[in-house]
C-alpha cells in the first residue's frame, strides 16, 4: 500500500446494513442478538415489526448500522402492504443487504421475492440462514431456488452464505465478522454510545404490543396498535399513558380478558420490561379504545409510521 492509498488511522469500517426477509424468519431476534441488547420487539406474529428500527453497533473495528425492516407477508390490507413497500424501500443506498431465512422451513412465495430482489443488486449480499438450532434443514431447497433464479436473471451476484441461530448465538460472530468485511471504510455516522435512534414513546408503545402480542393469537394481533400518548419522567418513576387501538368491541374485550387479567398482565410484564431497558421504574396505564378500520384510517397509520 502506498503512502497515498494509506487509510488514516483510527477510522474503521463504517456503513449501513438493511436486514429484509420473509416475516417470522428472525430478524429481530437476530438485530439484538448482535448488539447485545434488545433494541427490536419479537413474537412468532407475522409482521411483528412495524417501523424501521436502525440499531447501531460499534466495535473498535468501525460502527454498523442495521435497519430491521417488517417482514415481508402477503399483503393483507392498507397496514400490511405499506410494510411490505417500507421493507422493499429498505434496500435502497444501504452498503449491504443481509437476507435473512429460515433454514427449518421450505421457501416460500416471500423468499423467492427476495432472491430475485438480490439477483439484480450491485452490493454486498449475504444470507443467513437463521434457526439452525433446529433439526430440518432446508439449506439445499434455497441454494437450488438461488441457482435457478441466477440463471434465469442472468445475474453476476455471489452472496456470501452462512448459518446461524440467533437464539442461541451459534454463527453470529462469523456473521458479524463477514458483514463488518462487506462494509466501505469510513468515519462511523452516529456517536459511540447510541444503540439506537427509535423514538422512546415508539419503543415503549412496541414493548407493550409485544406482549399483548404473547397472549393474543391468530388474527387478533393485525387488529391491535399501541400509541404512548404520554410520558411523565419522574424522579423515582416514569408514568406512561398509552392507548391500544382495537377495530371491534368484541376484540376489547379479547385484549383486556376475564376480569382485566389480560392487561394487567401485559401492564405488569411491559413495567418489568421497560424498567429493565431504561433503568427506572414505569407506571404505566392502559386504555383500549375502539377506532373503527384503524388499518384503512391514513391518519392513524401515519401518526403509527405505519404510511
Ligand atoms: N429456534 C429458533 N427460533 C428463532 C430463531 N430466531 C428467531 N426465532 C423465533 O422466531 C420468531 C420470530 O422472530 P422475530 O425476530 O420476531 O422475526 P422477524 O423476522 O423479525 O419477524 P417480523 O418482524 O414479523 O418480520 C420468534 O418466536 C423467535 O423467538 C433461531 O435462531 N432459532
Ligand atoms: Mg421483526
Amino acid at each position: 500500500m502506498t503512502e497515498e492509498t494509506a487509510e488514516p488511522t483510527g477510522i474503521g469500517n463504517s456503513g449501513i446494513v438493511a436486514i429484509v426477509g420473509r416475516t417470522n424468519v428472525g430478524k429481530s431476534t437476530l438485530v439484538n442478538h448482535l448488539l447485545g441488547e434488545k433494541v427490536s420487539i419479537v413474537s412468532d406474529t407475522v409482521q411483528t415489526t412495524r417501523n424501521l428500527i436502525r440499531a447501531i453497533l460499534t466495535e473498535p473495528r468501525g460502527q454498523m448500522v442495521f435497519l430491521d425492516t417488517p417482514g415481508v407477508h402477503k399483503a393483507q390490507g392498507e397496514m400490511g402492504k405499506n410494510l411490505n413497500k417500507a421493507a422493499r424501500a429498505a434496500v435502497q443506498g444501504v452498503d449491504a443487504i443481509l437476507l435473512v431465512l429460515d433454514r427449518s422451513s421450505k421457501p416460500a412465495l416471500e423468499d423467492d421475492g427476495w432472491l430475485r430482489r438480490l439477483a439484480r443488486e450491485e452490493g454486498p449480499c449475504i444470507i443467513a440462514f437463521n434457526k439452525s438450532d433446529r433439526n430440518f434443514n432446508c439449506s439445499s431447497a434455497y441454494k437450488e431456488l438461488w441457482n435457478e433464479i441466477k440463471l434465469e436473471k442472468e445475474s453476476a451476484v455471489e452472496p456470501v452464505w452462512t448459518s446461524v441461530s440467533a437464539l442461541n448465538g451459534d454463527g453470529m460472530a462469523g456473521l458479524l465478522d463477514i458483514l463488518f468485511e462487506n462494509i466501505p471504510v469510513g468515519p462511523p455516522l452516529f456517536p459511540d454510545d447510541i444503540l439506537t435512534d427509535y423514538p422512546r414513546k415508539l419503543n415503549i408503545a412496541d414493548v407493550i404490543r409485544e406482549k399483548l402480542f404473547h397472549r393474543l393469537h391468530d388474527e387478533l394481533p393485525h387488529a391491535v396498535a399501541v400509541w404512548v400518548e404520554e410520558i411523565v419522567e419522574g424522579e423515582k418513576k416514569w408514568s406512561v399513558e398509552a392507548s391500544i387501538y382495537v377495530e371491534r368491541h368484541s376484540q376489547k374485550g379479547i385484549v383486556i380478558g376475564e376480569k382485566g387479567r389480560l392487561l394487567k398482565w401485559v401492564r405488569e410484564q411491559a413495567e418489568k420490561e421497560l424498567y429493565e431497558m431504561y433503568g427506572v421504574r414505569f407506571k404505566l396505564t392502559l386504555w383500549v379504545k375502539v377506532e373503527k378500520n384503524w388499518r384503512k384510517n391514513f391518519w392513524i397509520l401515519k401518526k403509527l409510521g405505519y404510511a
